[in-house]
């Protein structure tokens, strides 16, 4: 098998793809594991210019060498927290009233992506089949493709395509579509996203698409596919019967007193909806007074971009608005909403889980929500706790057991609160079964294996402007 690299915005340590760090980090390792190869990125470090020209730090662990850079603190500033996650993370999340655009970091972002593909280039082999991540580095192959690159390269978006009237608020966004045309294979989360950029493709940038994912556009031919991205639904379920966390659990329950227990876990970021979930939960408390006392939020929220103005907004919003319904509904032993500004252990996270009663994942926006799966997989098959949904993650697609809501509108997410308080076993194992069952069939494996096979599986000859002989 011919050899896989890598490149995401942030690179797991190899200790961190082993202990604490998500299914994802573990299952592209997985990945690469197999095949042996390079995971390369910035290390999530701010360094001096010499330290960021020093080369990559290189760090092996068996077949695979873990290669990372750090990066000066005006190329952070422009790419990282300027363009990437002010301007794409916004409208991407369908949040223009959020985004700032800036010449000067949009200049950045493009000379980053031109400046690690360029250090990414030393590392790189003939066959290397080239697997980029995300939206921090669209531009990263088109980068490649310049400096003579004609290795087999997928790109794949982990957060919603937006629809074209959204993306057009970006002044450069057919640079961006342009730059993803470069990739043999782009692939999606979810069919909306898919139809998204072929929206764009056939509306706005003069190109084709079908209904099978071949795209031509900017010269270009490429294939776009839909990978839904998954976990490992056996390993969740280990972790969240751990030994480790037992204590932690014993702990929470007995500071319960036998309350129900209701569990979020999010970063901390306006497109998760925390704010209307905090309302929501004051309006079931209101509106339903013998709940009162009886049943405990404990969202868990690590912060994260907290140095982006708009996520020190939210932060100050949400301790508000904790503060304001906990002091109007606390009693001298009772405190409805516990909310965690930090980050736990993911073994402790799926044993929470699996104690709770409901699992409350209400983003505005998602291009997947890991944790909405993630809650379903910790559940005790024999007593399952109820996941409530918003339409618009994802995961919506596919988990069909779960109580559908629209995270806009409070009543309607404070009724589903009440009625996943109350349902019956029979309803909530049912449920529960319909939802595993799709998380069985879509793991974080398939969505590996699926994008990986399409994309060694391109015909390289089928370039409009056939690339010259010798590159396979
Ligand atoms: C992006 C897209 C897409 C959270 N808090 C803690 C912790 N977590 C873990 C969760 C989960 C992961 O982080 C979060 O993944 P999500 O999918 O929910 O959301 P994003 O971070 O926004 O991820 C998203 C994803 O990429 C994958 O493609 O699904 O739509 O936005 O695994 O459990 N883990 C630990 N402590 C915490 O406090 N250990």
């Amino acid at each position: 098998m011919t050899r896989l690299v890598v490149v995401s915005n942030r690179v797991a340590s190899p200790t961190e793809t082993k202990g604490s760090a998500g299914g994802l980090a573990v299952g592209v390792f997985g990945a690469l594991k197999d095949s042996g190869g390079v995971w390369f990125g910035w290390s999530g470090d701010v360094v001096s210019d010499s330290v960021a020209n020093q080369g990559p730090k290189l760090e092996q662990d068996g077949a695979v060498t873990f290669a990372t850079v750090g990066l000066p603190k005006k190329d952070y500033d422009q790419y990282y927290r300027g363009f990437s996650n002010a301007t794409l993370w916004p409208v991407f999340h369908y949040r223009n009233d959020l985004a700032v655009y800036d010449r000067e970091e949009y200049a950045g972002y493009r000379r980053v992506n031109s400046w690690l593909a360029h250090r990414a280039i030393k590392l790189l082999q003939p066959d290397d089949v080239i697997w980029v991540h995300d939206y921090h580095l669209i531009p990263f192959g088109e980068a490649l493709r310049s400096e003579g690159v004609t290795n087999r390269m997928g790109f794949f978006l982990h957060i919603p395509f937006p629809s074209p009237q959204i993306l057009l608020n970006i002044p450069p966004h057919a640079e961006l579509v342009k730059s993803l045309c470069c990739y043999d294979v782009v692939g999606f989360q979810t069919p909306g996203d898919q139809a998204a950029f072929h929206d764009y493709i056939v509306r706005h940038a003069h190109g084709t698409a079908t209904a099978d994912g071949e795209v031509e556009a900017f010269g270009r031919r490429l294939k776009t596919g839909v990978y839904r991205i998954g976990i490992f639904p056996d390993e969740i379920a280990e972790q969240a019967t751990r030994g480790e966390a037992r204590q932690d659990v014993m702990d929470l329950k007995q500071s319960l007193e036998g309350r129900k227990l209701i569990m979020s876990v999010d970063r901390l970021d306006y497109s998760k909806g925390l704010v209307e979930r905090f309302k929501a939960f004051e309006h079931f408390l209101e509106k339903s007074p013998e709940w009162r006392g009886n049943v405990t939020l404990v969202q868990i929220a690590p912060p994260t971009r907290s140095d982006v103005d708009t996520y020190q907004q939210i932060r100050h919003n949400l301790e508000y608005e904790a503060g304001r319904i906990n002091g109007r509904y606390s009693g001298l032993d009772y405190t409805p909403i516990r909310y965690m500004n930090q980050r736990y252990d993911r073994w402790k996270l799926m044993s929470l889980f699996r104690e709770s009663q409901i699992g409350l994942v209400t983003p505005l926006r998602d291009g997947m929500n890991l944790v909405a799966k993630e809650y379903v997989a910790a559940q005790n098959p024999d007593d399952p706790g109820v996941l409530v949904l918003s339409q618009f993650a994802g995961a919506a697609d596919e988990m069909k057991g779960a109580l559908m809501v629209n995270p806009h509108d409070i009543v309607g997410m404070s009724e589903a609160i009440g009625r996943a308080l109350s349902m019956p076993l029979a309803e909530r194992r049912e449920r529960y079964e319909t939802s595993m069952v799709m998380l069985r069939k879509y793991d974080l494996g398939v969505w590996r294996d699926s994008f990986l096979a399409d994309l060694r599986g391109v015909n390289l000859n089928k370039q409009p402007n056939k690339r010259p002989a010798g590159n396979k």
